[in-house]
């Protein structure tokens, strides 16, 4: 990731810092392994961190933020669950000259009030995916959808920038779409709707996506559980590539994912360095993954499990 980043020029200072980490939850494998990889991260540089884990609900991590500021830290780093509602926090971090790295999702504010996103572009993972399908079924497919979080720019983007590629096919249409949470068990109910909403959904149904492989995977055991095959009777693309999606892979039960790097902490923490050293730092610090298919699924297991 850090060949990618502009800011990795900045040596990393010996001071020690405290920095304040406000997560999301742990809703899914991804989320945890990112939370894992940011705390890493930290230990090895040497650094104090504060983590707060806000249990999926935006006004904790407004407290927690609050608490961070009142407690003086050098910078913040925030995954925030959606996209609005940060302008006031965002502005008393400011006041307070605390800089705030805004981790793997975005916000609706005005970019003044943060320092940096570190997150991919969710357009284009939704466009990859979709271009991936339009591949895969030359053009024709009924879709189910499991879309993330409601309100959070990872769900918002990755079906804005799937519906974009998908409408330049009069043939490739989403039927049913419905958030899971970004869950496994949220994708498992979800997805036992949509089959029993279906009067033969091997026919019905030719492909899921799903926002990430936590839900994918709640959906694939659906699928089996109704005797259906999944990436056989149906389809599966999502992303996120945690080691599952492709246990998944090899195990004949999913067609496609797409990479999303979770070790952020660096390219945050440089970034928190080099607004410390009076550089200027971009407004957007981004890392889109590949597609893997099945052919690769073992080799990438093995490298992530
Ligand atoms: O895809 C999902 C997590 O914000 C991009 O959140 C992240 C998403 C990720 O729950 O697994």
């Amino acid at each position: 990731l850090c060949v990618a980043l502009p800011v990795c020029s900045v040596s990393a200072s010996a001071e020690s810092l405290t920095i304040g980490f406000s997560q999301i939850g742990s809703e899914s494998g991804w989320r945890t392994s990112e939370t894992e990889s940011i705390k890493a991260e930290a230990e090895r540089r040497g650094y104090n961190l504060k983590f707060s884990d806000a249990q999926q609900k935006q006004e904790n991590q407004i407290k927690a933020v609050r608490s961070f500021i009142a407690q003086g830290v050098d910078g913040i780093l925030l995954a925030p669950v959606v996209e609005t509602g940060w302008d006031q926090v965002l502005k008393e971090a400011k006041r307070a000259h605390i800089p705030v790295v805004l981790v793997d999702r975005g916000v609706d504010a005005n970019p003044d009030l943060y320092l940096t996103k570190v997150a991919s572009d969710f357009r284009e993972e939704g466009a990859l995916a979709a271009s991936w399908l339009a591949a895969k079924t030359n053009g024709k497919c009924n879709i189910v959808e499991l879309q993330g979080t409601v309100g959070s720019s990872a769900a918002i983007d990755r079906k804005a920038g799937f519906d974009a590629v998908i409408s330049n096919f009069p043939n490739m249409k989403i039927i049913r779409s419905q958030s899971g949470d970004f869950t496994r068990a949220g994708g498992k109910e979800v997805m036992e709707s949509f089959l029993k909403a279906e009067s033969n959904p091997k026919k019905d149904i030719c492909a899921l996506f799903s926002h990430n492989d936590d839900m994918a995977l709640g959906a694939i055991l659906a699928m089996k559980e109704a005797g259906i095959k999944p990436s056989k009777d149906i389809l599966v693309v999502s992303i996120d590539g945690v080691p599952d999606i492709f246990k998944a892979m090899m195990d004949g039960e999913s067609n496609a994912t797409i990479e999303l790097n979770p070790h952020l902490g660096a390219p945050a923490f440089d970034a928190i360095l080099a607004y410390r050293a009076g550089k200027t730092v971009p407004k957007w610090i981004k890392a889109n993954g590949p597609l893997y298919l099945p052919d690769t699924a073992a080799a990438e297991y093995n490298k992530r499990k």
